[in-house]
């Protein structure tokens, strides 16, 4: 029915009943208790912190789908340009207190539990976190659509709901063993499951090709199989805003009349395990960080999830009855990674096939609608498909690859003739036996424009994996946008009294939309009263730490010491092998101490917490090596509080909203040239928490914004790592003394049997050395003197602490986001109006 159409008093009649939820304390509290006794049904007698989480969720998520009602409806009126966030993980973390901040009803809600006899804290510990993503790239996006949100932005972001997230680690005997996130035990409240909205993926099969009445050649896939994928959508509110984007994840179910089609044939069990099959799809999140696994069930995730988005993508244009000329003036497609890049072949073929438009008018659409983000140059992360496996799963999808590229090639070829070293390293294909499909590739050339997400790493990826294709395409096509971090979660939430410190100082809290501001804290650096209380907060924060330290790790350590963190996937790169060398080293350097020398030592708790992919044996060492040390350093009086060494274990994202707030040093310390970005190192400087790191990724912009004095930064630049491992191999470069004196020590036997730590020491062998480890000893061992020395004098550390939350304005992700609206997706805020009602 037509709504126009509709008499104006049915209207009004839905107008009154539709009426928004009201958001004074006895409504909060009136729902909450509707909630346990109707939805959970429950009563006082019968109530936990659960219940409680549940039920104040439940309230909260009516009043969130008023809202994200409410947005969508408006967006889809005014249908203007969206964008669409692909992303094969969204690392969100907890939901309810990130909603009651933003829509600002967190004083209220918590008033109210705690007349109803609940502790609010208590209840938000009460919630699993989301954690559909691995480290960095999963949690970039979560805070890309936090800041999308909030600004006003339309965006939608397309993922897959896994029905289990990330691993949970635990730490058996020193080692890491992994667990099942079973994260939707206990139903979830964060989504809307749209079971209306499901759409036919097929896989395999072959194509047909049939001359139409005009005698064109037309190519008509024939899918062997079928799955459906079913939508569920994440409200995603902004802060201090009535808009709320989404989040659609897809989840995989077998197909009715596939069902069927076995059952028919009388092979009940045949359609049990193709139903299987089809669940299995959206089973599980690969956990490998910066690796490429190449298992065929990632390559139908992938294609799965893209399929699927893009069918609700074309569909939502087809109903605006607009010209396909104007598809890329309604759509931005952001390919985050290379993970979706079959979006581009995807969109070609729906195109092609399906809308018959020509190759040419097809394929100037594609390339106009998306963009691509890199993350990576480590060689072991490009994407590559085996083209046996890819045409045996997408026959379709692997021809127009090939005409893609035919077509690319053709064009290379007369712009650079007879360059066939050239072609041969600019190919989609890559001629390995078997043939490979290089994504990066494929999602460069199906791309109008391509991104790093920091400086260096931008002009890196232009010298190096796409250097061909900067020659080929110009400069313009490559271009930054360094990451950034939501303030809202990684300050005001993470950190509340920092958060409310800063209001007062500031007078109110428009900083948190306008990160900028905090530059006005630098006002007050010479007021001791100021600075007293910015390091009394800090100090409560360790406090807050050194309980969940000891809960977890069953260590006591002192919030007087230098609290010192290095929390991230454990990867060869990032180099938490070289920190617990020099943990070592500092330990044999109090060992070998006089009690007046210990005296002056600064005293210095190390905390590590990540997770190593399980397969990644070396990183898997890496935390028995640091248990390992952990265990004897902390129990050895000669040491006493002067050091002590904690592996936290299941880190993630609300384990790191307690970590970060509480950190006086971090390490950053990735070997020059391979860490794209970082972007934790943004929430420790955002914290007052001061960085150790190498000059890699976003530290160089981090240590332009705050000043040299406010980091310590060591180490080689990535201009000299080819010659530095050059001269290693050639020309036999002996290992730096002190890593020597630390690998012997390893080798006595000090932290248990050297035989289990063998292979971990083989590749510091001269000339295998490839992260510079060696390289890098001594300026590493030096920059932690300096941070010793700097942090004796707390006066001057609280300045520096201050400086660089006020410097960090950059790196508010509401920056990044606006960049890519205004210079890649071409699109405008939308702001919803407030009109009482649906
Ligand atoms: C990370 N990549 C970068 N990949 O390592 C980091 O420097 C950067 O700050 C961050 O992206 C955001 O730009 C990353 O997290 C993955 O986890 C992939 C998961 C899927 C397989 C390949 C790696």
């Amino acid at each position: 029915i037509e709504k126009s159409k509709w008499p104006k008093e049915t209207i009004e009649l839905w107008q009154r009943l539709s009426k928004k939820e009201a958001n004074d304390i006895n409504s909060v509290q009136k729902s909450i208790v509707h909630h346990v006794t109707t939805t959970l049904a429950r009563s006082v007698y019968n109530m936990d912190n659960f219940a409680a989480y549940q039920a104040v969720a439940l309230s909260t998520r009516d009043r969130l789908i008023s809202q994200w009602n409410e947005t969508q409806g408006q967006l889809s009126r005014a249908d203007p340009k969206r964008v669409y966030y692909l992303s094969l993980e969204f690392l969100l973390g907890r939901s309810m207190d990130n909603a009651l901040l933003n829509l600002g009803l967190k004083d209220t809600y918590g008033k109210g539990i705690e007349q109803l006899g609940f502790n609010m804290e208590e209840v938000i510990e009460s919630e699993v976190d989301a954690a559909l993503g691995n480290g960095g790239l999963g949690r970039l996006a979560a805070c890309y659509m936090d800041s999308l949100a909030t600004l006003d932005y339309p965006a939608w972001g397309y993922g897959l709901r896994y029905n289990y997230g990330i691993f949970q680690q635990r730490i058996v005997d020193g080692y890491q063993t992994e667990y099942p996130d079973y994260w939707l035990n206990f139903d979830n409240p964060w989504e809307l499951p749209r079971l209306d909205i499901s759409i036919q993926i097929g896989f395999g099969g072959h194509v047909q090709i049939i001359e139409d009445e005009y005698g064109v050649t037309r190519h008509n896939w024939i899918p062997a199989t079928n799955v459906q994928a079913i939508a569920y959508d994440v409200p995603i509110p902004g802060y201090d805003t009535e808009n709320c984007n989404n989040i659609r994840l897809w989840r995989s179910k077998p197909t009715k009349t596939f069902d069927l089609t076995s059952f028919n044939e009388g092979n009940y069990e045949k359609s049990v395990e193709d139903a299987t099959n089809a669940e299995k799809i959206t089973s599980v999140l690969y956990p490998n960080d910066n690796t490429m696994a190449g298992k065929e069930l990632r390559l139908k995730q992938q294609y799965f999830w893209t399929a699927a988005s893009l069918d609700d993508i074309v569909r939502r244009f087809k109903k605006s009855m607009r010209e396909w000329s104007d598809f890329s003036d309604q759509v931005a497609i952001q390919l985050n990674d290379t993970h979706p890049a079959l979006a581009i072949v995807e969109l070609q073929r729906l195109l092609v096939d399906e809308e018959m438009l020509s190759w040419d008018d097809a394929w100037d659409i594609v390339t106009k609608t998306f963009a691509f983000t890199n993350h990576t140059v480590l060689p072991e992360a490009m994407e590559k498909w085996s083209v046996p496996m890819f045409e045996y799963l997408l026959p379709r999808h692997l021809q127009i690859i090939f005409d893609i590229n035919l077509f690319f090639l053709q064009k290379v070829e007369m712009k650079f003739p007879n360059d066939r070293g050239l072609l041969n390293r600019m190919s989609i294909i890559e001629e390995a036996q078997p043939q490979q499909i290089r994504m990066a590739h494929l999602a460069v050339v199906g791309s109008h424009k391509v991104n790093g997400v920091a400086a260096l790493h931008s002009n890196l990826i232009k010298t190096t994996i796409f250097k061909d294709f900067v020659h080929y395409y110009g400069e313009d096509k490559f271009i930054n946008k360094t990451n950034g971090i939501t303030p809202r979660r990684w300050l005001h939430q993470a950190n509340p009294q920092l958060s409310d410190f800063i209001t007062e100082t500031l007078g109110n809290t428009k900083w948190l939309k306008d990160l900028s501001l905090l530059k006005g804290l630098v006002a007050k650096i010479n007021d001791d009263a100021f600075r007293k209380k910015w390091m009394a907060i800090k100090r409560a924060n360790k406090v807050r730490l050194a309980e969940l330290i000891k809960e977890r790790c069953n260590v006591e350590v002192s919030p007087d010491a230098l609290f010192d963190v290095q929390v991230k996937r454990i990867h060869e790169y990032k180099r938490q092998f070289m920190n617990i060398l020099v943990v070592i080293h500092r330990y044999r350097t109090i060992k070998s101490m006089t009690a007046a020398q210990k005296a002056s030592v600064q005293p210095r708790v190390v905390i590590f917490g990540g997770k190593a992919a399980p397969g990644y044996y070396i990183a898997k060492l890496v935390i028995k090596l640091i248990n390992s040390v952990a265990a004897v350093v902390n129990q050895d009086p000669a040491v006493g509080d002067l050091l002590k060494v904690v592996f936290i274990p299941d880190y993630n994202v609300s384990v790191a909203e307690v970590i970060v707030p509480a950190s006086d040093i971090s390490q950053h310390i990735s070997t020059a040239g391979t860490e794209a970005s970082g972007t934790s190192n943004m929430k420790f400087v955002l914290n007052g928490g001061l960085i150790i790191g190498t000059l890699d990724g976003a530290n160089i912009e981090i240590l332009e914004e705050i000043g040299e004095d406010n980091i310590f930064i060591f180490g080689c630049m990535a201009n000299e790592v080819e010659d530095l491992r050059h001269a290693q191999r050639y020309r036999g470069v002996p290992m730096d003394s002190a890593l020597q004196g630390v690998i012997s020590a390893i080798e006595k036997g000090v932290f248990g049997d050297p035989k289990i730590y063998q292979p971990l020491i083989s590749t510091l062998t001269v000339g295998k050395d490839f992260y510079l480890i060696s390289a890098d000893f001594a300026s590493y061992i030096a920059a932690n003197q300096a941070v010793d020395q700097a942090y004796k004098d707390q006066s001057e550390w609280s300045k520096k602490s201050i400086r660089c939350t006020a410097n960090m304005g950059k790196f508010s992700s509401d920056r990044s986001v606006k960049e890519y609206a205004d210079e890649i997706w071409n699109i405008k805020p939308y702001p919803v109006i407030d009109e009482g009602h649906l």
